[in-house]
């Protein structure tokens, strides 16, 4: 019988060969960007799988098309695993992704113009936590609160000045460029001093959440957790609305039909499978490794004399400052890298004197890279080529060398479902 991507190949060569040189690209490389993984096999069987035809608005039980007894299954486990593996009272599982689950919390819960406190997108935020280029960052009163400028990490005397001057309906932590745990019992005290709802977009660290790596905000009385599916917890691309009971039904309302018509039962099928995952010790020993890989990596490019933002890291990423370790701004840091199959993003720092598309820094992560079976030998390997690489940009021996190196040492750690 002719496969699905020999029907692929016939009909579209130009795709497919898209598709071959991604899968190889995937092969050869080294993915080091924090917000990125390789799923499981089964995920991708699910993407592909004929729950892509399905029309499914609605919820478990009440949709408003026929014939989804095989949809209702889907969503159900996938909504009951969600609540078991983040200890929550609901779930949502429909969002298309992270923007469109942290537009469904503010305005399913708040209304057009109320204060948001959340962090600024230069210091760590993500642009829905109100950076004024959004448009929830026009729709809603966001106060952003910046990073202690001393050490890079949040200062909680100021985020409670900020609380107590602007009085927040909502109260919200969480990042995609911050190397720091959040100490989630301040943010639940502030958020309680001005009546505020508590709300964590966990979406760079669900998976280490889900893997009790890390702290889960719901044992601290968050009111909602939002996460994507495809960063640390290795699923496919989508978002979840975790929250408690006295919020689930605004949430599902938002969700569906405030934001979004038919959710992608594709991806629901694909969360399921994840979350399934999620709960055996496999999963918790990923989480945990991790962790413990990018503290080694952290501590191998800070041992040859990098400087990285807040000193290290309690998490899966580090922010490097390339401008003050090397010289290089983040741009020419992060093409270097690539012509050596290393990838890792520029990013901006903290106060950044250079503007986003040329700033100080790249960001660098070790979940997908673990997720390949690689451990701390492997990080001080990759600390010492990132480091010779951004010390030699120009010098076509050593990037000659270490793209070979890179190039060998890959075969050694197949690439998930590829
Ligand atoms: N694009 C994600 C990241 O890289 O952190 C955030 O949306």
């Amino acid at each position: 019988m002719t496969s699905n991507l020999e029907i692929l190949q016939q009909q579209d060569p130009d795709v497919y060969a898209a598709l071959k040189g991604e899968e190889q690209r995937q092969k050869s490389g080294i993915e080091l960007i924090p917000s990125e993984n390789y799923t499981f096999p089964e995920v991708l069987s699910t993407l592909g799988s004929v729950f892509t035809n399905k029309y499914s608005e609605g919820y478990p039980g009440r949709r408003y098309y026929g014939g989804q007894e095989y949809t209702d299954q889907i969503e159900t486990l996938a909504r009951d695993r969600a609540k078991a593996v983040f200890k929550c009272e609901h779930a949502n599982v429909q969002p298309l992704s992270g923007s469109a689950m942290n537009q469904a919390v503010y305005l399913g819960l708040l209304e057009p113009g109320d204060t948001i406190l959340a962090m600024d997108l230069s210091h760590g935020g993500h642009l829905t936590h109100g950076a004024p280029v959004s448009h929830m960052g026009k729709l809603f009163n966001f106060v952003r609160y910046v990073t202690n400028p001393v050490d890079g990490s949040i200062d909680y005397d100021q985020v409670r000045k900020d609380a107590l001057e602007h009085k927040p309906k909502m109260v919200l932590c969480g990042y995609t460029s911050y190397p720091r745990d959040i100490d989630y019992a301040k943010f639940k005290a502030i958020a309680d001093e001005v009546g505020a709802i508590t709300m964590t977009d966990a979406s760079h660290f669900g998976g280490l959440v889900a893997g009790e790596a890390m702290a889960n905000p719901f044992d601290f009385g968050f009111d909602v957790v939002t996460t994507t599916t495809h960063k640390s917890l290795r699923g496919p691309r989508g978002g979840m609305v975790l929250c408690k009971k006295e919020f689930a039904s605004k949430i599902d309302k938002s969700v569906f039909p405030g934001l979004q018509g038919g959710p992608h039962m594709n991806a629901v099928a694909g969360i399921a499978v994840t979350l399934k995952r999620a709960q055996t010790q496999e999963f918790k020993d990923y989480a945990e490794q991790v962790l413990v890989n990018s503290k080694t990596l952290a501590n191998e490019l800070m041992q040859r004399q990098a400087s990285l933002v807040t000193g290290g890291t309690d998490n899966h990423m580090m922010v490097v400052d390339t401008m003050e370790s090397y010289g290089l701004d983040g741009r020419v840091a992060e093409e270097t890298l690539d012509k050596v199959n290393i990838t890792t993003n520029k990013q901006i720092i903290p106060d950044d004197p250079l503007p986003p598309l040329r700033p100080s820094g790249i960001r660098i992560g070790t979940p997908a890279a673990t997720a390949r079976g690689m451990g701390e030998a492997d990080m001080k390997q990759l600390g010492e080529w990132i480091d010779r690489c951004l010390r030699s940009p120009e010098d076509e021996a050593v990037i000659g060398e270490i793209q070979g190196a890179v190039e060998t040492f890959c075969k050694k750690f197949p690439v998930p479902g590829l």
